[in-house]
């Protein structure tokens, strides 16, 4: 138990100096690959929607420790919320919203509603260009609904928390303000997400675990 933790904080430690060496101002909020997608399915034949999502549990990360020294460009709308210099939260990419099966009927909309806050969590609508950061599922008094764009969206999920987070919401169908059509059900859905501590908290489980490990050599 004690040594695989040390083994892993070892090689954060390594990458962290290995990285500090070339620190980079980054252009863009990275995603972590594989995607974790939120597939909304609707079949036009019978008029069923669902939603699925896909198993894995994607990892908020804050930059200082996803990439060491490395900064974002401060004219960027994500610079206040994701540098490490202001907010530095934990952040991922990994979980995106795409239509797998049919469009839309005519004149309405796949619709999310979803409330992160409660979950504390906060989520933003991001494009790269032209760059876009928006909050939204609540996050700064934002509505918790948001319209599908009809193109595959990886949203940014962050927050200043370590732990586990789970937040439950729905795909419906509905029209341009977000109305619900009766005649489609709604599709239930659960995100999970993790965060790792912050780079503080961090240097003392990584002191924990050196000390633990040379108590261990001593015992021996
Ligand atoms: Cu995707």
């Amino acid at each position: 138990m004690y040594s695989k933790s040390f083994v892993s904080a070892s090689c954060l430690a390594i990458a962290a100096s290995a990285a500090s060496l070339h620190a980079a101002e980054l252009s863009s909020v990275g995603q972590i690959m594989p995607m974790v997608h939120i597939s909304i399915q609707f079949n036009s034949f019978d008029n069923t929607l669902a939603a699925v999502v896909d198993s894995d549990v994607p990892q908020m990360t804050p930059l200082s420790i996803l990439s060491p020294g490395d900064s974002f460009n401060p004219a960027d709308p994500w610079y206040d919320t994701l540098d490490p210099s202001q907010e530095g939260l934990a952040w991922t990419r990994r979980y995106g919203f795409v239509s797998t099966l049919d469009p839309a009927p005519d004149d309405l909309y796949f619709w999310v509603s979803l409330d992160a806050v409660s979950a504390g969590l906060e989520a933003y609508y991001y494009r790269e260009s032209p760059a876009t950061f928006e909050a939204i599922f609540g996050t700064d008094g934002s509505s918790f609904l948001w319209q599908y764009p009809d193109s595959m969206t990886h949203p940014v999920f962050a927050t200043d928390n370590v732990g586990n987070y789970s937040v439950s919401g729905i795909v419906y169908i509905g029209d341009e303000n977000g109305v619900a059509d009766p005649s489609y059900e709604a599709a239930p859905f659960t995100l999970n997400l993790t965060a790792v501590p912050e780079p503080s908290t961090y240097a003392v489980l990584l002191g924990a675990s050196a000390l633990a490990l040379a108590t261990i050599r001593r015992k021996r």
